[in-house]
């Protein structure tokens, strides 16, 4: 089954544009989570993503069985380690790290994954995972010690991209990390997108509706937002569906 991949291919092919509300499950009281996911429900997002940086063995677990209960919505892992690997999900990002050089991140946990992967249910996407600088350090440059492209530098993050297409990964994720000062260029955007012919997920530091709305005019399919929900569920009054 490759249902939620699908999916996103036939919203591009509709030219329907997707939001992915992203819950941190350190950051989330399990307890809370229902008026959230009200509130998620209630907006244009398409799916939930559930992931973070560090979280300890089984909350996620929790929280995405939680989730399945308030909301119809795919539910996609996100997952900042393999311990975040929970088969009541429905499905998960695959990640590769290709925007640095350690090993663990490119190949190395995702060995470690496959014992939990291989009876499970989940829907797997190799995603090409690019982290770009948004002005300050985030916690995937300080968990995974690896640096991100330069934003001056759009050729290498288009190359970069073009490389993980070539190795055959499903999505490319442009990330400038949870709370970034700054998101993604929307010119680096739109460079990236010119080139590929997958679906391009953009994430990092948007917090208003226009943001979103010109990472979408330049070319992301799929936008990720966490951190402004979590800091505000008023903005959820923005994007509510018609
Ligand atoms: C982080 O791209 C996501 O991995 C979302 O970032 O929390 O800044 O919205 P924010």
């Amino acid at each position: 089954m490759k249902a939620i991949y699908n999916n996103i291919l036939r919203s591009i092919s509709e030219d329907k544009k997707g939001l992915a509300v992203l819950i941190d499950p350190d950051k989330m009281i399990v307890e809370k989570a229902s008026g959230f996911i009200e509130k998620v429900n209630q907006s244009i997002a398409t799916h939930i993503f559930v992931g973070g940086s560090t979280v300890d063995d089984h909350t996620t677990e929790i929280l995405v069985a939680q989730i399945k209960k308030h909301s119809h919505l795919p539910i996609v892992l996100f997952p900042g380690d393999v311990s975040q690997i929970t088969n009541h999900a429905d499905a998960l990002l695959f990640l590769s790290l290709i925007s640095g050089d350690n090993p663990d991140y490119l190949i190395g946990k995702h060995i470690k994954a496959v014992s939990k992967l291989r009876d499970s249910s989940l829907e797997v996407i190799p995603t090409g995972y690019i982290l770009i600088e948004n002005g300050k350090q985030t916690s995937v440059e300080r968990v995974t010690q690896t640096k991100p492209l330069s934003r001056e530098n759009a050729q290498i993050i288009v190359d970069t991209a073009k490389a993980g297409a070539l190795l055959g990964m499903k999505l490319m994720y442009l990330e400038a990390g949870s709370g970034a000062l700054e998101p993604v260029p929307n010119e680096i955007i739109s460079f990236v997108k010119l080139e590929l012919n997958i679906p391009l997920i953009v994430g990092g530091g948007i917090r208003s509706k226009q943001q979103l709305n010109e990472a979408y005019d330049a070319g992301a399919d799929l936008v990720v937002i966490g951190t402004a929900f979590e800091n505000d569920e008023a903005f959820f009054e923005e994007l509510k569906a018609q």
